[in-house]
């Protein structure tokens, strides 16, 4: 390495390829690891052994994991300068999970409230897995001594429990695992649903609440239409005004604009004109994007050998972290 490099930072994050990527992923998650990617050393994983803790159609998981990688690229995300992968081709995840099982407590899982909303939301599957989920992502993490975790609001509480479990590691074995912070967007930390503002939107809401990356041009335009606003007629940032306040934030997600100058721009004009601009400038971004999708994922065989190409630099990556993890707790490993 040249002297006078700076040694970068690494940055990790993935996303379930459990439904289709809504404009909530993208302007919490994807679109910021696009500004990232230069600055640090970046992997971004498709999550999909985190997926099957709701049940998934296999063919369905097949095709979205592949896909998700795909929509990476084509917000932005250069395959050759960060390891793109899915989760399963590389054990070390599960392997670490394992152990940092045996580090994370009953009572600090018990609550985490994506594990009690989904154990609700799955009142009929609420199997291990679902409960333990955040060791397996605490593994992710600190398998390849992330810096940071670029995610939206609601993965802030399992960003923590991630650290606490780094730390009372570190504090048994000695210096094994870098501390990670969470890295969560000023705009775009927490899109709402667009029928109901005041919660999340969500890839698992299929109720017309949550505009899909992959949506059709009229549908976002008639999503974004058909928004739930408050019965006031100015279009300003305030208290009570969730609809209102959600589309701002997806105007000035998408257009690098502050909620000022979009307050600016539509003085004086009422909401339907409003939904109008924000269904244009969320499709017109979106199609780009949907276009690049499209010829990305027509070259398989690109797609495949980038995957393993990848897989295995993580893997190499993954294993230096687990070898001393074992070394640490005590497995005999023969020289
Ligand atoms: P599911 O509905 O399957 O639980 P999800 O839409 O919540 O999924 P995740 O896979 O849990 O999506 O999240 C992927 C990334 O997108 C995470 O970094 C998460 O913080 C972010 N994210 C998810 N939903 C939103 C949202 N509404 N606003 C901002 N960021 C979000
Ligand atoms: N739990 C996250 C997805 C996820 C993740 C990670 C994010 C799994 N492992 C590691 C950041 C870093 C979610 O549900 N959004």
């Amino acid at each position: 390495m040249d002297n006078n490099q700076v040694v970068k930072k690494t940055i990790f994050s993935g996303i379930q390829p459990s439904g289709n990527l809504t404009i909530g992923n993208y302007l919490g998650a994807l679109k910021n690891w696009v500004a990232l990617q230069d600055d640090y050393n970046c992997l971004f994983c498709s999550v999909d052994m985190h997926s099957i803790t709701v049940r998934q159609t296999p063919a369905e998981l097949r095709r979205r994991s592949v896909e998700m990688l795909a929509l990476y690229m084509a917000a932005g995300i250069d395959p050759e300068k960060n390891i793109l992968f899915i989760q399963s081709h590389v054990p070390a995840h599960a392997e670490l999970a394992w152990v940092l099982n045996c580090y994370t407590m009953f009572g600090e899982l018990s609550r985490m409230t994506q594990f009690k909303e989904k154990s609700q939301k799955h009142s009929e599957n609420i199997n291990a897995g679902l409960f333990t989920y955040p060791v397996l992502m605490a593994a992710d993490i600190l398998l390849y001594q992330a810096d940071l975790v670029p995610v939206g609001l609601d993965q802030k509480q399992h960003l923590e429990i991630t650290r606490d479990i780094a730390m009372r590691f570190n504090g048994v074995y000695g210096d094994t695992f870098t501390i990670p912070e969470p890295y969560i967007p000023k705009i775009g930390m927490k899109i709402m649903s667009l029928t109901e503002p005041d919660k999340k939107m969500s890839k698992s809401d299929v109720s017309g609440g949550s505009v899909g990356i992959l949506d059709r041009r009229d549908d976002i335009i008639r999503k974004i239409k058909r928004a739930v606003t408050d019965s006031g007629s100015e279009i300003v940032y305030a208290d009570g005004k969730d609809g209102i306040n959600n589309l701002l934030t997806i105007y000035c997600g998408f257009t690098g604009k502050t909620i000022e100058e979009a307050e600016k721009e539509f003085a004086g004009m009422g909401y339907g004109v409003f939904k109008e601009a924000v269904g244009e400038v969320v499709a017109d971004h979106l199609g780009a994007l949907q276009a690049r999708f499209n010829e990305i994922l027509a070259d398989k065989e690109y797609l495949n050998s980038m995957l393993k190409t990848n897989a295995e630099k993580a893997a190499y990556l993954a294993r230096k972290t687990l070898s001393k993890v074992y070394r640490k707790v005590g497995f005999y490993q023969p020289k």
